[in-house]
């Protein structure tokens, strides 16, 4: 299996992320790759490929247009209002305000950010970019022909909607490959997201779409980010009723009952009849991830990804979160490896 990756993913490093009322340095950082293709070295995978430019097209049928203005032109709104620190929001449309975006960057940040603890700098734009550009290049891999491919995206993307950024994501990548998936001929394609959060960015953008498929198994929203969105009632609607499929669970969960919800997913996709599969691949599902409560230990995620597999569909497997550092290379291996037959 190929992975598609960019050193450009180093131009977003900030500094600071707001978490329990103190700034800290981002769990989402830069060496969590280091680990991811140090595994992947060391078991044999061949060497990564640069993805080359982004395809821009695919990325604005899924992203508002302000939405990627805003996002390009932040960092340089941000300096010239004279503000020192990273891009941030302070004030945001609570309930019973406008949604409608303001001219000045402190507000337009808080119109556009669903979250306030990822900040934004110089090099942000170019990064999503760049991590966008390596789940394209795999798609494009899995499309010609190829039975999987993995793109070690970062930053992330699944909480990013069509005008919403933050939980580390700017640009959904699973969302915008799912659409190219389509575009290249795929009557359904289905998007199964194993991170421990809620891809609410992927559930909104096909929500109402009866053509991609989208399941996703996270800690449930009474107790865990995005807080907001990813009970299990929510289901699709109009043309996509029936197309979402929500797995929430307690903090505590173990891989006995993770996997079961997997295998409902999985059993979902089957009958969808999806012909292309892009999972949203986070590791934070594991016992010692920092922010997370799941119990899942690593050799489990060796069995998910044979699982995954079992489907037997053309797989594009794009990186999400995943922050007990050290484990994190190892755990997004075994999900490859699982799927490759290990
Ligand atoms: C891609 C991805 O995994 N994004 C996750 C973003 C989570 N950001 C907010 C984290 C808040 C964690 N609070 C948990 C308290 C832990 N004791
Ligand atoms: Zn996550």
């Amino acid at each position: 299996m190929r992975t598609y990756f960019s050193e450009r993913h180093r131009l977003h490093f900030p500094q600071a992320e707001l978490f329990g009322g103190q700034f800290v340095t981002p769990f989402e950082r830069p060496s969590r790759v280091e680990y991811i293709l140090n595994r992947l070295g060391e078991r044999g995978f061949a060497k990564p490929v640069d993805p080359g430019p982004v395809d821009l097209a695919p990325v604005q049928r899924i992203h508002d247009a302000g939405f990627l203005a805003f996002l390009q032109s932040a960092w340089e709104e941000w300096k010239a209002a004279g503000f020192s620190g990273e891009v941030m929001p302070a004030s945001y449309p609570a309930r019973r305000m406008q949604a409608r975006c303001p001219n000045h960057i402190d507000g337009k940040v808080g119109y556009y950010a669903l979250a306030l603890e990822t900040a934004m700098t110089s090099g942000t734009w170019e990064a999503a970019l760049s991590s966008c550009a390596s789940a394209q290049a795999a798609q494009r891999a899995v499309a010609a022909g190829e039975r999987a491919a993995f793109a070690l995206c970062r930053p992330p993307g699944h909480h990013a909607a069509s005008d919403m950024y933050g939980g580390y994501c700017f640009l959904n990548n699973v969302a915008i490959a799912a659409e190219m998936f389509r575009q290249n001929g795929a009557a359904r394609v289905a998007v199964l997201d194993v991170d421990f959060h809620h891809g609410n960015g992927t559930q909104d953008i096909f929500y109402e779409r009866g053509d991609v498929f989208f399941a996703s198994l996270h800690g449930q929203p009474e107790d865990a980010f995005p807080y907001f969105l990813g009970y299990a009632d929510e289901t699709g609607a109009g043309d996509g009723e029936g197309a979402t499929a929500n797995y929430p669970m307690a903090p505590g969960t173990p891989y006995s009952v993770w996997c079961e919800a997997l295998d409902d997913a999985i059993a979902r996709i089957r009958g969808f009849g999806a012909e292309a599969l892009v999972v949203s691949l986070g590791v934070d599902a594991f016992k010692d991830d920092p922010i997370s409560f799941f119990k899942l230990q690593s050799d489990d995620f060796t069995d998910c990804g044979r699982r995954i597999e079992k489907l037997g569909l053309p797989t594009l497997f794009c990186m999400e979160g995943g922050y007990a550092i050290e484990a994190v290379g190892i755990n997004t291996v075994n999900v490859l490896e699982g799927f490759l037959g290990a």
